[in-house]
Parts: structure tokens; sequence; C-alpha cells
């Protein structure tokens, strides 16, 4: 049998799922405990995926070796090295970063926080030190599972798959597919998830079932003032749903052992990390961040490489927070699997300016952003190079083992090499020291040891003032797509109490731009909402390049829209 024969699914996705690779044949492994044997829509996409298999340049095809010498020359000619190095998530293994190796030195900017979960992740390690999930078991061992701005049974369908007969609680605008196999849905109003953990926090305390011990350690009083002070101005109408459901869900929590998961519906809003931050404390009340739980706990996206030590460690001179980025102040913009025009925020301004600048674009597929690019060079796909994956949800590695050569196509650890030894007189590192530490290296246990309640809020209220046409922006990931690659769905959806019909042309519009859609009506969409999934081409182009409060990140849903029909 072939040791060397496992496949790690590189997409940015929870379950880091592994397959074995067999004479072309590609099937899930069934001794990988999250794979359990099976893999999912946007796997079988990607083997069926149409790969670059040759570099362009002014949109002529050319040689490999032709764009490295292109990209080669173009950086030794710049004086001032105003260049910027962007990396995106379209694949999230570990030795992916071996260009920054390069970029770094030689003199590039970058960016800061993210698209993803930084927001939510900042709010988290501000009450914990650290964003580190519990072991899955705890979450195997819980009997009720609430699902918090997360859809759970398609974003991290595996995961799912191995506590799906427990009871579920589903908080979110939206009726998705969580909802549906649970047995309460609170559809809470955007942007008032905070409202809800302070008014729980308080039923908790007057049902006695909160941590009494934990609170009285971690020092809770302010958190508790914070309550009472902000819980008498709670209504059933900003939490969008009535008290009735209150008594539903600690109905359902009491006397239970309980897990959150915690997903990023809550935090994509300016003050998103104190938002998470509440939700956080709430559960800190209910005792389950106490350290010797077995049973229970809180997930997010975890910081996946907490206990590794960085084998790939690069410092840029400057740093950007991600929305803020003036593409057109670079003479060269490297871009490495991101689907810039479609992804992030601002798509009109990014495109304007990427049109004013050398953009070099190093990826796997032609995707919307390779239109502005001046220079594509073709990345190898993941069944062409070593690397190994960790999870942000559990903690099970995934390891790829190069199954293919690469033809015409380079990898991300070549690329660092033939550029770092092109303009510096030192020595690489070696692709097979980071691959076998990651693959053989232990993570060392997070272990807890303060916890500090959130103790003042001052979120702004989205609702104010909102006119008869206006909404909510709702962003969230689908089943098919895995964000901006595969199956898009370019669609509005909106309840039918918005007296638009299905297939109407409306055109939408934010303070930061606008763009026309072609409507859906369904009722799992919360009155006053308006939804686009991940990956829809024109969702960011109402979006705003403005960060968060803390985090350096990309705030999605901190804005509302007007819909009038084209
Ligand atoms: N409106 C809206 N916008 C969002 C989101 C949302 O929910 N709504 N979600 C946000 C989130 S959470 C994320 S994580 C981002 C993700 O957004 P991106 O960072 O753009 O990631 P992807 O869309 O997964 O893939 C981008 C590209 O990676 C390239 N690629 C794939 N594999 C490889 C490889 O092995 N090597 C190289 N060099 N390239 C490769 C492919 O060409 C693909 O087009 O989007 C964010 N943007
Ligand atoms: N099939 C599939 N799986 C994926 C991905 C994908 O594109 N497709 N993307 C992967 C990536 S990059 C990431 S980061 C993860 C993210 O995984 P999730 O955390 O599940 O992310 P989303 O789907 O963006 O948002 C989850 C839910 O938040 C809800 N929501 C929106 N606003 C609010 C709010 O104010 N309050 C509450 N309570 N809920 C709200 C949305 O309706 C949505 O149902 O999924 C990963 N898995
Ligand atoms: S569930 Fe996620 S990790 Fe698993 S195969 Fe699908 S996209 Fe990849
Ligand atoms: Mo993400």
């Amino acid at each position: 049998m072939n040791l060397n024969n496992t496949v790690a699914c590189p997409l940015d996705c929870f379950d880091a799922c592994e397959a074995i690779y067999n004479n072309g044949k590609i099937k899930a492994n069934k001794d990988h405990k999250t794979t359990a044997g099976k893999l999912c829509v946007n796997f079988a996409n990607l083997l069926k995926e149409d790969y670059l298999n040759k570099a362009i340049y002014l949109q002529k095809d050319i040689s490999l070796e032709e764009s490295l010498n292109i990209l080669i020359n173009k950086l030794k000619q710049m004086k001032n090295k105003k260049t910027l190095y962007y990396k995106g998530s379209g694949n999230i293994g570990l030795l992916q970063s071996f260009p920054s190796l390069f970029f770094s030195e030689y003199g590039s900017d970058t960016h800061r926080g993210s698209l993803c979960d930084d927001i939510g992740s900042h709010g988290l390690k501000k009450s914990r030190g650290e964003n580190v999930n519990p072991s899955i078991s705890n979450l195997i061992n819980s009997d009720v599972i609430i699902c918090w701005g997360r859809n759970f049974a398609i974003t991290s369908s595996h995961m799912y798959h191995l506590v799906k007969d427990k009871t579920f609680i589903t908080i979110d605008p939206i009726f998705n597919k969580t909802a549906k196999i649970s047995d309460l849905h609170l559809d809470i109003n955007p942007k008032k998830d905070y409202e809800l953990a302070l008014i729980l926090s308080k039923i908790i305390f007057e049902n006695n079932l909160h941590d009494k011990n934990f609170m009285d350690e971690h020092d809770s009083k302010e958190f508790i003032n914070l309550v009472y002070k902000e819980s008498e101005n709670i209504s059933e109408h900003s939490l969008g749903f009535t008290f009735d459901k209150l008594d539903q869900f600690v109905n359902l929590i009491k006397n239970k052992k309980v897990s959150i998961m915690i997903g990023l519906g809550v935090q994509k809003y300016y003050e998103g990390s104190d938002i998470i931050r509440v939700i956080d404390s709430f559960a800190a009340c209910l005792g389950l961040h106490n350290k010797n739980i077995k049973e229970g706990g809180v997930w997010y996206l975890s910081n996946s490489s907490y206990g590794f030590e960085k084998q790939i460690k690069s410092t840029f001179r400057n740093e950007i927070s991600i929305s803020e980025i003036n593409y057109s102040s670079y003479d060269l913009v490297f871009i490495q699997a991101g689907d810039l025009v479609v992804s992030n925020p601002n798509s009109l301004k990014i495109i304007n300016e990427l049109k004013n600048t050398f953009v070099v674009y190093f990826g796997t597929t032609y995707n919307e952003t390779c239109k502005y690019a001046d220079l594509i060079i073709p990345s190898s796909s993941f069944l062409e190079k070593n690397d190994v994956r960790l999870s942000y949800g559990h903690e099970y590695k995934a390891i790829s083992f190069k199954q293919i050569n690469a033809k015409n196509t380079i990898s991300e650890y070549d690329l660092y090499k033939i550029l770092y030894e092109s303009f510096f007189d030192k020595k690489v590192i070696k692709e097979n020291d980071v691959f076998e530490y990651y693959k053989n290296t232990k993570s060392e246990k997070f272990v807890l040891n303060k916890y500090n309640f959130i103790d003042s809020l001052d979120i702004h209220d989205l609702s104010i003032n909102m006119k008869d046409n206006e909404y909510y922006f709702i962003t969230a990931k689908s089943k098919n797509s895995l964000n901006s690659q595969f199956k898009i769905d370019n669609k509005i959806y909106l309840h039918s109490s918005s007296n638009f019909k299905k297939d109407d042309q409306v055109l939408v519009k934010s303070i930061y731009g606008e763009y026309q859609f072609s409507v859906v009506i369904s009722d799992k969409i919360k009155t006053k909402c308006a939804l686009f999934y991940s990956g829809n081409r024109g969702a960011n182009y109402l979006t705003a390049d403005k960060s968060d409060k803390y985090a350096f990140s990309a705030a999605f849903q901190e804005l509302v829209i007007s819909i009038d029909i084209y």
C-alpha cells in the first residue's frame, strides 16, 4: 500500500478533509476522523476545474519561463520597489505562504486584517488571550448545539455529520439549512446578537443557571451591571421575535451540556469584535469556559496554527488594512490565490485601481480578477504539490503528498525559490523541512488562564431611520460554491413582504456603489433583509472600503441598501 497517497482539500473550509489518490481516482479517506469517507460537491467541482495551463502576458499566451523572466525583470527595474504582495484564500495549505518570504525581503507592502474571521477573532482574543476551539470530543459529548450566525450544516458539513442527532438551536435572520434541522429558530434582526446575549444572560442569572464560581473568579461585576442596565431597553421589536422564544431557549438548555458554534454572521460589523465578546461572555456565564469541562464549549474559526512554531516567517515593512488598500499607489501588485474584484469590498474601486497599475495574477484558474491582470502565472494545483492543512474547526490535520508532476505550472515553493535566488545571495529554506515539521508536529493544547468579561458597549443601530425601500445587507456562504469559486449565484433574495416579484430587475444602491440584480422571493429570508451569496459578482459593488473598529478587517454588513425597480 502506498503510504504517500493522501491529498488534502485545499479549499478555505472548516472541515479540512483528506482524500486518497489512486491511479488517477480520488476517494474520501475513511480513516480520517472528520472526513469519514465523504467529500462534498465543492471538492467534486475542484476536480473538474478548468485549470490554467499556460502563462499569459498582455492577453497573449507565453511560456512559463517567459512569464517568470518578465516578473523578475519588472521587479529588478523597479527603483523604489513600490509593490504590493496580496495573498487570498483560494488554497489555505500551510506551504502556500512561501512567496511571502521573497516579497517581504524584496521590500513589498502587504495587507493586514482579513475578509473573513479577524473581527471576531480579535474579540475572542481580548476576552480569552487566544482564539482556540475546544476538542471536537467536547462537541460530540454535548446535548444541545447552538448555531449562532453560523450555517453549521452547510459550511462545516462533516463536523455537523458527527453530531447530527443532537438538539439544535439556530440564531439567524435567515431560515437556513441549519435552522431547518433545529428544534428552535430565533430569527433575530441583523446586528442584534449582543442584545440577545445580554437578555439571555439576565434570564440565566434569574434562573440560577449560571456558573457562579467562574464568574466570581474572573471579575464579572461590570458585565453583570451591563446586563441589567442594557436589558431594560431590549424589546421584542428590536430583537425581531417574541419573548416566548427566550423561554423556549432556556428550557432547551436547562441542565444540559451546551455547545455554541459561532459563525461569521455575528461579526461582519463595525463593532463585530465587541458583539462576539458579549456572546462569549454569555457563554462564560454558562460555564462553557470552565477549564475542566469535557462536554460542550464555544467554537468559532479558531487560530488553527496555535501551538505550532511558525515555519514561514515574513516581516513586511508596511501592512495596509485589507479594505483600504489603494492599489493604484503601487507600480506592481502581485496577487496570489484571491479573486479581489469579487471577494473584496468595493469592487468598482478595486477595478479602477487595478487598471492603473501592473497586475500579476498567480493562481490556478482564470478568474474575474485575471481580466485586469497584465501577467498571469499559472500555479500548480493541489495534486501537484506537497502541503499540510490544519483546520479552523477541529484538531485533525490533512496531509497532501504530491501525486502528479506539474506541467507548465509552478508551485508556490518553486516560485519563491526562483525569485529568491534571482535577487538574494542567501540560502532558501528547504520545502521538505517545513512540510515534515507540520506533518509530524502535534500542537500544544491551549489552557485558559484568564477571562476578561466585556464591560462596556457602544454599538450603532443600523435600523435607525431605515426607509421603506431600505434593507439590511446580508451575505452568506452557499452550498455549491466556495466563496468566488464554482457554482455562482448572482441573485438577490427577498421576503415576499418586500412587494417585489420573482425575476424583477432591481437597482440596488448603497453609499459605496450600485449594481443591478434579478430577484428571488423566499420567505426563508427575514423581512427587511436582502441576501446575497458569497461569490455573487455584484454584491461587493455595494460594500465599504472601510475597516471595522479594531481588527483592520472588512465589515461587509455594516450598511443598509436601497432597492428600486430598474
Ligand atoms: N460579499 C461577500 N464577500 C466575501 C464573503 C462573503 O461571504 N460575501 N466572504 C469572505 C470570506 S470569509 C473569504 S475567506 C474571502 C475568500 O475570497 P478569496 O480570497 O478570493 O478566495 P476564493 O474565492 O476561495 O479563491 C480565489 C482564487 O484562488 C485561486 N486558487 C485556488 N487554488 C490555488 C492554489 O493552489 N494556488 C494559487 N496560487 N491560487 C489558487 C483560484 O484562482 C481562485 O479564483 O471572500 C470574502 N468575501
Ligand atoms: N459550502 C461552503 N462552505 C464554506 C464556504 C463556502 O463558501 N461554501 N466558505 C468557508 C469560509 S471561507 C468560511 S469563513 C466559513 C464561514 O461559515 P459561516 O460562519 O457559516 O458563514 P456565513 O455563511 O457567512 O454566515 C453564517 C450565517 O450568519 C447569518 N447572519 C448574517 N448576519 C447575521 C447577524 O447579524 N446575526 C446572526 N445571528 N446571524 C447572521 C447568515 O444568514 C448565515 O446563515 O465557511 C466555510 N465553508
Ligand atoms: S467539506 Fe470543505 S474541506 Fe471537505 S471536501 Fe468539501 S470543501 Fe473540502
Ligand atoms: Mo472565510
